[in-house]
């Protein structure tokens, strides 16, 4: 193996690691507790269904031993690179997120994705991101105002935000940008309104060393996701919205990897005149929280 195949390696464990790391401990303490005490029945009819899809796929496609020895050694590098976040997040999300919106009001979300960090650096509106000095990429804005389903601003609204940087590299899981780059929770002003200063991203790749990226390619299957802005909008009282934002011209849209751009989510930059800066208005109307977010948050920290 050479020394450049053992770097790309080393990179996709690393964020496999990672991501894995902060999967285990729960990302889903934004949803809620994880259901502990299933109930039979609906264990037996999802994992059911999930298994007789994969024995129909073995039936009608005549799947030989050598593609089930194959298979074995896939979901085996899935676990070692720590990729079940990635391969989850972007070839079943979508679906499970699908099923939520159902049932909620406000403004349009989608997946979550793998890389969300906790705990980054919080910020007063009007912010500019933790960036280089030299941060590459368009100096853009976003800005726009957090309000409720019946209208009423909500000051106090977190928009927590986090992003690649104009290479395609997110801080935290790739070597190249320092911790923390282009992520932050950045608190509305009194009317619920917020304008944070970053980079334009750049469409981004899974990474391709790993088992995720292999088996895609393996397709002939697009490894690609559309430039995008991830976003948590929070408010006390209200559910937290989970939501990304694509941008008009991108040549992946509509052939997301995640099939997680919705056309309501595209943004249009313009020039403000300040040099090459863009600029773009966008808000969000978050719900109220249901009785039994409402009933998990106000019970947190009691046991
Ligand atoms: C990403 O950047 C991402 O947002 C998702 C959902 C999956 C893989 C990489
Ligand atoms: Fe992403």
């Amino acid at each position: 193996m050479t020394s450049t195949q053992d770097q790309s390696v080393s990179d996709a464990v690393t964020a496999g690691a990672h991501a894995t790391e902060i999967a285990r401990s729960g990302a889903s303490n934004l949803r809620g507790p994880a259901a502990g005490g299933a109930d039979p029945q609906r264990v037996a009819t999802v994992v059911g269904a999930a298994l007789e899809g994969i024995r129909s796929a073995i039936r009608d496609h005549q799947v030989t031993y050598e593609e089930f020895d194959a298979f074995k050694q896939w979901l085996i590098a899935v676990s070692d690179t720590g990729e079940w976040p990635l391969f989850l997040d972007v070839y079943l999300e979508f679906e499970v997120e699908k099923v939520a919106a159902a049932t909620q009001q406000g403004s349009v979300g989608t997946i979550l994705g793998p890389f969300w960090l906790d705990g980054q650096v919080r910020l007063d509106s009007p912010a500019t991101l933790p960036m280089r000095d030299d941060e590459p990429g368009t100096p853009m804005i976003l800005a726009g105002q957090v309000t409720a389903t019946d209208g009423t601003p909500l000051a106090g609204a977190t928009v927590d935000i986090w992003h690649t940087d104009a290479d395609g590299w997110y801080s935290g899981f790739a070597a190249a940008p320092p911790a923390g780059n282009l992520r932050g929770v950045v608190r509305c002003d009194d009317e619920g309104r917020f304008e944070i200063h970053t980079r334009k991203p750049a469409p981004y790749t899974i990474p391709l060393d790993g088992p995720t990226g292999q088996m895609t390619q393996a397709a002939g299957w697009s490894p690609w996701r559309p430039a995008h802005l991830h976003l948590l909008v929070a408010a006390p009282g209200h559910r937290t919205l989970t939501s990304q934002l694509f941008f008009t011209g991108d040549p992946y849209l509509g052939h997301d990897v995640a099939s997680a751009d919705k056309p309501e989510l595209t943004l249009d930059p313009q020039p403000t005149g300040n040099g090459d800066e863009v600029r773009s208005d966008r808000d969000f109307v978050l719900e109220p929280e249901s009785g039994d977010a409402a009933e998990r948050s106000s019970t947190i920290g009691r046991d």
